[in-house]
């Protein structure tokens, strides 16, 4: 038997116990293992039941992902579970952790459930692009009804064991250690003499309107396309006999394991673990974090003041006034309020937040004893200066300083305090209690566990950070300033901001880049357009001015009620703003070009292939440690469709060759602009890819 499953006896009932850390994945050792394990107890004189439990953390995290995309091997999973369930010999699955995917069909081919309280199940494979392959869409609807079942697989969320038990999936409940629940359940059915139970020989639920449901399924995954492909399978459970349904099931299920959206999504499922986990760290112990100074409470200072406070560490927040200490205050009551909403916090936590943990003061001296403070202050060099500079005088020895940056040069803002190495940017994305991405900004002469701090912070944060280097715009708003100023370039040349918005929200985009701009505010491109223009644009470069005219007339998009966009109906009932187009073509008439028109497709690989370029030259000068790591960036802080995986994924599907190809014949006519890649020249010429850079590590 592999080393994967430990068997043992306790009087008539055979044990196999999975011991595959660290979430009992069920790779092809653990299967063979239980396969071995289940003919083994069938043999075994005097066997009439058989246990199966999980050590560790969890009964079964599901299928090995790290297998998918290579030659299955036997015995299949589906295989083994049905011949779990069609064992002579009473199948009891205890369950603690999480049963997802997978897992959860293991339990569902046993005979009997039982589970910690704690326990949690799921079939979260739509997650990886997938549907639940192992029996799931043919077992669950018959346990719980078509309707449920679909609900489950379908936003793949995880079902605590009490759910599970209203639902029929769970037998029983109990508390205390998995394998002897288990025992004690496994010889209580035996006691009353219950009999084999096999999922598949109950009958079929009842029919529901298929096409309708797909097509409302379809609609509600925004151009992802597994979880609609649930409810084919889940059709075949009520139409087929069980064996034909799971033939459908497992044809849906290969179908979609050769799609681009399953490698998209299981490149973003490794790569959301990896990013934070960095080579330079190891060994590097963070310093103490307990205590968090804010500075500034706008909407920013008190997005982050809300994650930390929500985090449970103490916060000082400063403010210029008693006034916009009492705004910013109310800002941060109200996040509050909509975490009690959330279920995130009890009405209790959000007063004792209010009352103890949080403080405002005016005062930098109230800052002395912070571990860890973060500057949300204006975005102009010499203002950050002076909040360093009073920083630098108040703060502890061994106090990290911490700048929210999206732009400036942390060397610089380093450079004007006495302690250089305890500074860092920590770049949180708006609203900082909501949004997933920190871009973890590290400085020339930053100290390494100042470093595993930020890192730390973001843990505790429940963030995704990402590792960035000092540039104009780190990783995220560099790669995002290139692909707007390609939206730009065509709105010139003759694409409307519609047609670009409709272009990528197809693409998969949440919101289009003008509607992005209209949320976050048109003021803020103005004044980076603005001090780029005074810093001197370089000659080769086009220039658009029309959105200035916009900014220049107060419309600053949804918070003035009008930008791209008309909101006079509300932020979510937006409408083209009749006055855009006119600006549009008075520029296009002024710097004489003539209009061409653009298809959604030209515009999406146009865009496209300036992130990409950008991308790879974020990545090659060592700005982003590797390319899922702007992956990473991009899906967590910008709306990237997560099924595509990241620009670099979508980059290495379409393949590089091509998007160079691309990139060349842009240069054509604007060689300044499309100047390709060095980092994605080499890659073509020696046929790798951006993934080939992430295997090396
Ligand atoms: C499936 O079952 C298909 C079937 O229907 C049909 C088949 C024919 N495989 O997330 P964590 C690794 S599809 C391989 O940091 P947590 C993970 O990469 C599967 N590895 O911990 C990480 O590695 P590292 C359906 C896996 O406590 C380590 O375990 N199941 C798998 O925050 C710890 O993970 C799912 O989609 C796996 N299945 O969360 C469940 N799962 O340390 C996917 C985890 O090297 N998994 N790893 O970075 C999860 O949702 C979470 O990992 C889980 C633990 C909730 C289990």
């Amino acid at each position: 038997m592999s080393d994967k499953i430990a068997y043992s006896r306790d009087g008539d009932i055979a044990v196999l116990t999975v011991q595959n850390p660290p979430v009992n994945a069920l790779s092809h050792a653990v299967r063979a293992g239980l396969w071995a394990g289940m003919d083994q107890a069938e043999s075994d004189d005097g066997v009439r039941a058989v246990l199966i439990v999980g050590e560790g953390r969890a009964f079964f995290a599901g299928a090995d992902i790290t297998e998918f995309g290579k030659p299955p091997l036997e015995p299949h999973l589906p295989d083994l579970i049905n011949r779990i369930e069609a064992s002579p010999l009473l199948v009891v699955a205890s369950m603690h952790g999480v049963s997802l995917g997978g897992g959860l069909e293991v339990a569902l081919g046993c005979h009997y459930r039982i589970a910690v309280p704690s326990a949690r199940v799921g079939l979260p494979e739509v997650h990886l692009g997938l549907i639940p392959g192992a029996g799931g869409t043919q077992r669950l609807p018959r346990l719980t009804g078509v309707e449920p079942a679909l609900e489950v697989m379908t936003t793949g969320r995880h079902v605590g064991a009490k759910a599970a038990h209203d639902l029929g999936i769970i037998d029983v409940i109990k508390d205390g250690d998995p394998g002897k629940n288990g025992l004690a359940y496994a010889q209580k059915l035996l006691k009353d003499g219950a009999g084999r139970r096999a999922v598949s020989e109950m009958p079929p639920p009842e029919p529901i309107d298929w096409d309708a449901a797909f097509e409302a399924t379809l609609a509600r995954s925004k151009g992802q396309i597994s979880p609609a492909h649930c409810v084919r399978a889940v059709q075949a459970s009520v139409e087929k006999p069980f064996a034909e349904g799971l033939k459908a099931e497992r044809q849906i299920f290969y179908d979609l394991m050769q799609t681009d959206q399953r490698q998209g999504m299981i490149h973003a499922f490794f790569s959301e673990r990896a990013v934070s986990n960095l080579p330079e760290l190891k060994g590097v112990t963070p310093r103490g974090l307990q205590h968090i100074g804010v500075i500034g409470g706008g909407t920013m200072g008190a997005g982050i003041a809300t994650a930390a406070l929500l985090a449970g560490l103490e916060v000082t927040l400063l403010e210029m006034s008693a006034e916009a200490g009492q705004a910013a205050r109310d800002r941060i009551e109200r996040n509050l309020s909509g975490a009690v909403k959330r279920g995130k916090i009890t009405p209790n936590q959000h007063d004792q937040i209010l009352t103890h943990t949080l403080v405002v003061v005016t005062n930098y001296e109230k800052l002395h004893d912070v571990d860890l403070v973060i500057e949300a202050v204006f975005e102009d060099m010499s203002v950050k200066k002076k909040v360093f500079g009073e920083l630098d005088c108040v703060c502890k020895q061994g106090a990290i300083l911490a700048s929210n940056t999206s732009y400036l040069d942390i060397n610089e803002i380093a450079a004007s305090t006495s302690r250089p190495a305890d500074v860092l940017g920590l770049h949180f994305f708006s609203p900082a209690h909501v949004m997933k991405l920190l871009e973890v900004v590290v400085a020339d002469k930053t100290a390494p566990d100042v470093t595993a701090t930020g890192f730390a912070l973001g843990k505790m944060l429940g963030k995704i950070s990402v590792r960035a280097g000092v540039c104009d715009g780190f990783i995220g708003n560099r790669i995002l300033s290139t692909y707007r100023t390609a939206a730009d370039h065509m709105i010139l040349d003759g694409a409307s901001p519609y047609d670009i918005d409709a272009a990528l929200e197809a693409f998969g985009f949440a919101m289009g880049p003008f509607a992005v701009a209209d949320l976050a505010g048109l003021d803020i491109g103005w004044a980076v357009r603005k001090r780029k223009r005074a810093e001197g644009l370089d000659p080769r470069a086009r220039d658009t001015h029309y959105a200035d005219k916009l900014c220049e007339d107060g419309h600053f998009g949804q918070k003035t009620g009008k930008g791209y966009y008309d909101y006079a109906a509300g932020p979510k009932a937006r409408v083209p703003n009749p006055d855009v187009l006119p600006l549009i073509e008075a520029e296009r008439a002024a710097q004489g070009i003539t209009p061409r028109s653009f298809t959604h497709e030209e515009i999406v690989r146009r865009y496209m292939a300036s992130m990409v370029n950008e991308a790879a030259k974020v990545v090659g000068e060592g700005i982003a440690r590797r390319p899922s790591d702007v992956d990473m960036t991009l899906l967590f802080g910008y709306g990237f469709p997560r099924y595509r995986g990241g620009p670099l994924k979508w980059a290495d599907i379409q393949g590089l060759p091509e998007l160079l190809n691309d990139i060349k014949g842009y240069a054509e006519t604007d060689p300044y602009f499309w100047h390709p890649a060095p980092l994605l020249e080499q890659l073509v010429a020696d046929g790798r890819t951006f993934d080939d850079l992430n295997k090396e590590g």
